[in-house]
């Protein structure tokens, strides 16, 4: 079967991770409905102290769109995603989507990623770094961690997807199916990283398709150093391991 005979983005589902962004969630589930009124949305919340979780089971309770799971501690970005897919993968939804609850992921852009899921791509990214994509008062400081990372993983992993760390992403369920999610331990950013590193392995169509990222208005960020260190000494390997599997591969076909 190829990767791409797979059904349109008829039953989407939208899984937003948090930790404290009481204010910021309302804002963004609100935007989605107005934008997508036809998506279900998951919230995971680790057990936020600002009471996020309390606020996101008023909301599923008063609309059957909006799910919540909830975590016991804060677990990290991949943590949260993963116990969401497999949350999504145990039900019925065809499209699975990434998004962020601090608004810098537009939902009035998510048409865009359905789009492109629609016309045959398997895993979209929203990318800041394809023509028409862009970022909006981001500090230089992450401007460069993000560029750097981008260039560095390119060069690692030998891809030429230019936002590739990127958190704004559809799947078509097949691609999660697929994955293997038991074998991913990423927990920060590095975890975008790996999962459309796998999604390339198995051959599955990967797109861009341009966005504008608008840094958060309400809410910190929960960027720290260990998260680019983790990505820094992961992202080698798997280039390395991926070029070692093409290199085996090219030796077994000389030898038959
Ligand atoms: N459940 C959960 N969500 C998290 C965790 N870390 C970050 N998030 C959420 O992931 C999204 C992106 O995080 P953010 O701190 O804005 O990262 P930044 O945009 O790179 O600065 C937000 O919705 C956060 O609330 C975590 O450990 N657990
Ligand atoms: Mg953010």
């Amino acid at each position: 079967m190829s990767p791409t005979d797979l059904p349109p983005s008829s039953k989407t589902l939208v899984i937003i991770p948090t930790y404290d962004e009481l204010e910021n969630l309302p804002l963004i589930v609100g935007r989605l409905h107005r934008a997508q009124p036809g998506a279900d949305v998951l919230v995971v919340d680790d057990n936020s102290p600002d009471g996020t979780g309390e606020k996101a089971d008023e909301m599923a309770a008063a609309d059957e769109r909006i799910h919540v799971l909830h975590r016991t501690e804060k677990n990290g970005l991949g943590g949260a995603y993963i116990a969401g897919f497999r949350w999504a993968l145990a039900r019925d939804y065809t499209v699975i989507v990434e998004m962020d609850a601090d608004g810098s992921h537009a939902p009035e852009q998510l048409d865009r990623l359905l789009r492109a899921i629609d016309d045959g791509a398997d895993l979209v990214l929203g990318s800041r770094y394809v023509p028409g994509g862009n970022t909006v008062n981001w500090p230089l400081k992450r401007q460069l961690i993000s560029r750097g990372g981008n260039v560095y993983s390119q060069l690692a992993l030998g891809v030429r997807i230019r936002d590739i760390t990127g958190g704004y992403r559809a799947f078509r369920r097949e691609v999660l199916a697929a994955l293997s999610l038991e074998t991913v331990a990423s927990a920060g950013y590095c975890f975008q990283i790996d999962l459309a590193w796998r999604a390339l392995q198995l051959g599955f169509r990967v797109e861009e398709v341009p966005i504008t990222f608008v840094e958060r208005v309400i809410g910190e960020s929960k960027m720290s150093g260990s998260i680019v260190k983790e990505a820094a000494l992961n992202v080698p390997r798997w280039g390395f391991e991926g070029r070692r599997r093409k290199l085996r591969h090219y030796l077994d076909s000389r030898k038959h």
